[in-house]
């Protein structure tokens, strides 16, 4: 059971992530239109990361028998500066989603809402890990430098990166997590 702070606070939510998923997707055809395939792959693979978030607490509103309330999502940037640009870029998004993560947590516990607590955990633990690998990306990004080679290289180390989350939802979040080993 939910109180209606805290479910609408929780589809707030879901649209953040459905936006990380638009803005990594917009990023991913980025990548493609300027020929790096191996950026285009990453940001893909974050989309779909992004779309599990989003299921995930889409599936945890409608099991505590809340109302699931989709909202309009915005438009991202279409174009990039450069490949570093998309990367400072996310980080900055990533840190605007860890600190919405902590505002609803602060929600949770003032509610007392402790299953929601519990459940939010595991995104806040996700973030850290989302931020320190844009981090090394950007550290990455920056000794490049203006090197096509060493880019190039980034590049094919990108197009290896393999979604690991479920991406088929029809018969449940929790069930398709578990069978991926999520
Ligand atoms: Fe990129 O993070 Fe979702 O939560």
């Amino acid at each position: 059971m939910l109180n209606k702070k805290v479910a609408q606070a929780l589809n707030e939510q879901i649209n953040r992530e459905m936006y990380s998923a638009y803005l990594y997707m917009s990023m991913s055809a980025h990548a493609n239109n300027i020929g790096l395939k191996g950026f285009a792959n990453w940001f893909m693979s974050q989309y779909h990361e992004e779309m599990f978030h989003a299921m995930k607490m889409y599936e945890y509103v409608l099991r505590q028998g809340a109302r699931v309330k989709l909202l309009a999502v915005a438009e991202p940037p279409a174009e990039y500066a450069s490949p570093l640009d998309m990367f400072t870029k996310t980080l900055e998004h990533e840190r605007y989603i860890t600190a919405s993560l902590n505002t609803l947590m602060d929600l949770a516990i003032k509610e007392k809402d402790h299953a929601t607590k519990i459940f939010l955990e595991w995104y806040i633990t996700e973030q850290v890990e989302e931020e320190d690998n844009d981090n090394d990306i950007i550290t990455e990004l920056t000794l490049i430098g203006d090197n096509p080679h060493a880019l190039l290289m980034l590049d094919r180390e990108f197009a290896t990166r393999a979604v690991t989350v479920p991406t088929d939802f029809s018969k449940g979040v929790e069930a398709a997590a578990k069978a991926a080993g999520e």
